[in-house]
């Protein structure tokens, strides 16, 4: 029977519950519990109501995806989880990084030691372990020495339980701490679809400077698309 019908009958109830959500610069995850009940039965599942910003002055929002989790989109490419060599630290030695990803309870949409925390970890054991919150693995990318220290700097494009709304995070070894060099927002599965496309999202174009794509939603497109900035990175 589909969902329409099923509305019709007389003994069907939906109720949702607000489960929890996360507020980011350009969007708002909800996510709550829809149960459907059909002549006594219930059946309860997570989904997800994406709210993105679409006038940063006035803070309007406008629904953008509304889906039954979990996504089957996610994890879709299990390659880039182990990095090319270069040398992270500066030390004059390479070394490559390998992705840790945490272990994930599909239908809770958690992840079995509570925080989902991702790990870039690296063959050089003197090199500290990178951890990035609220991120399920992901694919690493080298960016090559963007601020013309002698270490070169490394990305992960994190994967998430839902969501075509991702993050692609540069690190920069400054001191043996690793730091943020920029987090831009980005379509995850268009990025993780199109290697030419995520060795594009940032770009050295000078001594310490960078353009970076990040996605932003259009109204008028009804999609996401690219806009293009120039940071100053130290
Ligand atoms: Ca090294
Ligand atoms: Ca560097």
């Amino acid at each position: 029977m589909k969902a329409a019908a099923l509305q019709k009958s007389p003994d069907y109830i939906q109720k949702s519950t607000f489960v929890e959500d996360f507020i980011y610069n350009d969007r708002i995850e909800v996510f709550f519990d829809k149960t459907f009940t059909i002549s006594g039965k219930s059946n309860t599942v997570r989904s997800i109501l994406i709210l993105a910003r679409i006038d940063t002055a006035k803070s309007e929002f406008k629904i953008i995806e509304e889906s039954d989790l979990p996504s089957k989109k996610y994890l879709k490419k299990q390659d880039k989880t182990i990095s090319n060599d270069a040398d992270f630290n500066g030390d004059g030695k390479k070394e490559y990084a390998e992705i840790i990803a945490p272990k994930i309870i599909e239908e809770e949409m958690n992840c079995a030691n509570g925080d989902c925390i991702t790990e870039i970890k690296f063959s050089d054991n003197s090199i500290k372990n990178i951890e990035i919150n609220n991120c399920i693995g992901g694919m690493l990318e080298l960016e090559g020495d963007l601020n013309n220290d002698g270490a070169e700097e490394i990305g992960i494009l994190d994967d998430w339980f839902t969501s075509r709304w991702g993050r692609y995070i540069v690190y920069t070894n400054k001191n043996s701490t690793w730091q943020v060099l920029t987090t831009l927002s980005v379509d995850r599965f268009t990025v993780m679809d199109d290697a030419k496309l995520r060795s594009s999202l940032v770009r050295k174009i000078g001594k310490n400077k960078v353009e970076i794509s990040n996605y932003i939603w259009n109204d008028e497109q009804a999609d996401m698309i690219i806009k293009k900035s120039i940071i100053t990175i130290p």
